[in-house]
């Protein structure tokens, strides 16, 4: 993909989030080119944006890249400058050690650093100098993600006329949680800057409806936020805040035929056969951070084959954890435990060309991820928290033949919706191996049963209905209640 002159240098409708959905590279000889780094936002939103002049306002993802904005395809792309200092402190110092921790129930000690506060009220601030740049009057603005919860009224301050959107895929902390950040009135504050501020669970809604009495003594509505309705209200001045819950999900008919391709088929047959046709094969599939509970489910594989309940010649498991945030400390050392973890397990369990659990540090493509969901007994995914999890959404878009089974953390947003997986609470051990023992021994008319539930759920409930409820509701008047 080679740049492009500016055509357009406004738009309608703006999606806005800390990466562009291109990845600038810089080459070896020192010229650089725009890579495609597909993704579940990019093709949920790609109609809304090429239909209504749309325009994508983030960071191309390489330190101290001055691009001007251009077109491709229909889509105006507005890239945000970040120093290497700034992605330091605002992206893997603020967003990634004090945000992400604090958000996922403190499962890691947040960090609250000052420096990086600052850093991240100066990127807020360019991402809205950008956008208020970019904005056509009256446009309709989307704003996504923890790493831009001051942008919302830093924009409205530049920009009263928008409409402006906020999504968090991240779970909203409870109260006692969020009271420990330091800067907890100023993020409350940017995110009332928005028109809708949407959470994939009622239960965040709530959360943020409570600080916004207590923390910026407004009046919010009293009601049971509902999912997609009855968002709660505030009233801040003369504008009304929605505050609702849209419980994101998958591209399911598409991933849904990319498994039933013969491609997929074949390579699912032929994934088993590589790891010496095992009677049962468990999958994890996770970006490698230390909210997914990794660890934690090796751990149960482990006690298992030591306590003789489950046979290491029955049983493989593939774990595929995507490289991520390699750079924050606590991810490197959250990265050695889990493959010491891994090494005891096959040190301890395996045979020689026969490992019991085979990890691969690498990301693997969408048709070979879909092979290996199609090719799994037990899909196994134990995040600590997860605002949604789409890993577990996928498995079973993928399970056209109603096969396999799912469990699933009451702790990711997703336990909500995916009532017939093998719910587990990943603190308790016992209770995870006892589900695991379960899972691999289920009756299959039982499993085609459960599968076939799950199936309803998460082929109806599609990232199209997603991306539409919010937009729908963003555009529409707020109702009294
Ligand atoms: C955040 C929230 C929320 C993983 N490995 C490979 C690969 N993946 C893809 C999966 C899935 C995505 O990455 C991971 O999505 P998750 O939802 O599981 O987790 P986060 O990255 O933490 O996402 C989360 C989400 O935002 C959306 O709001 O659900 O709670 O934490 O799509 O398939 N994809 C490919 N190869 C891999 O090796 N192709």
């Amino acid at each position: 993909m080679s740049e492009a002159p500016t055509t357009r240098q406004e738009a309608d409708f703006i999606v806005v989030a800390n990466r562009l959905p291109v990845d600038l590279e810089r080459l070896p000889d020192g010229t650089k080119r725009w890579k495609h780094s597909p993704g579940g936002l990019v093709s949920a939103l790609a109609p809304f944006l090429r239909n209504q002049d749309g325009a994508w306002v983030g960071w191309p993802g390489v330190a101290d890249a001055d691009v001007e904005p251009f077109e491709e395809d229909g889509l105006l792309l507005h890239p945000v400058a970040l120093s290497a200092d700034e992605v330091r402190d605002y992206y893997e110092g603020f967003s990634n050690a004090t945000l992400w921790p604090l958000y996922h129930d403190v499962v890691a000690p947040p960090v609250f650093e000052r420096d990086w506060w600052q850093s991240y009220v100066r990127v807020n601030n360019r991402f809205a100098d950008a956008v208020a740049k970019t904005a056509a009057p009256n446009a309709t603005v989307w704003i996504q993600d923890y790493q831009l919860q001051l942008a919302p009224a830093m924009l409205r301050e530049r920009r009263p006329d928008l409409r402006i959107g906020f999504f968090l895929h991240i779970p909203f902390p409870p109260t006692e949680l969020f009271m420990q950040l330091p800067w907890r009135t100023e993020i409350v504050r940017g995110l009332l800057g928005a028109d809708l501020v949407g959470f994939h669970r009622p239960g965040g809604a709530q959360n943020f409806l409570w600080l916004a009495r207590r923390l910026a003594g407004l009046e919010p509505s009293r009601g049971t936020v509902g999912v997609r309705t009855r968002p709660g209200l505030v009233q801040v001045g003369d504008r009304t805040v929605r505050v609702g819950a849209f419980p994101i999900s998958i591209d399911a008919s598409g991933l849904d035929a990319i498994s039933r391709k013969k491609e997929t088929i074949n390579r699912a047959a032929e994934i088993r056969r590589e790891l010496g046709n095992p009677p049962k094969i468990l999958l994890g599939v996770d970006r490698l951070d230390y909210t997914k509970g990794i660890d934690l489910r090796l751990r149960a594989l482990q006690e298992l084959l030591a306590e003789g309940r489950v046979d290491p010649g029955e049983v493989a498991m593939v774990q595929l954890a995507t490289p991520s945030r390699e750079r924050v400390e606590h991810y490197q050392r959250m990265r050695d435990d889990i493959e010491r973890v891994v090494s005891r397990i096959n040190g301890e369990f395996a045979r020689v060309g026969r490992p019991v659990v085979h990890y691969l540090h690498q990301s693997v493509d969408r048709s070979e991820l879909a092979a290996f969901y199609l090719a799994a007994d037990v899909m196994v995914v134990t995040p600590l928290r997860d605002g949604m999890n789409l890993v577990c959404k996928e498995y079973v878009a993928c399970r056209h033949d109603l096969g396999g089974s799912l469990l699933l953390s009451e702790f990711a947003g997703a336990a909500a919706e995916l009532t017939s997986a093998f719910l587990v609470n990943p603190h308790d051990l016992e209770g995870v191996k006892n589900s695991l023992v379960e899972a691999l021994s289920i009756d299959p008319a039982v499993g085609r049963r459960r599968m076939r539930a799950l199936r309803r759920q998460v082929l109806t409930h599609d990232v199209d209905r997603w991306a539409k409820s919010f937009l729908d509701a963003l555009r529409s008047e707020p109702t009294p209640q």
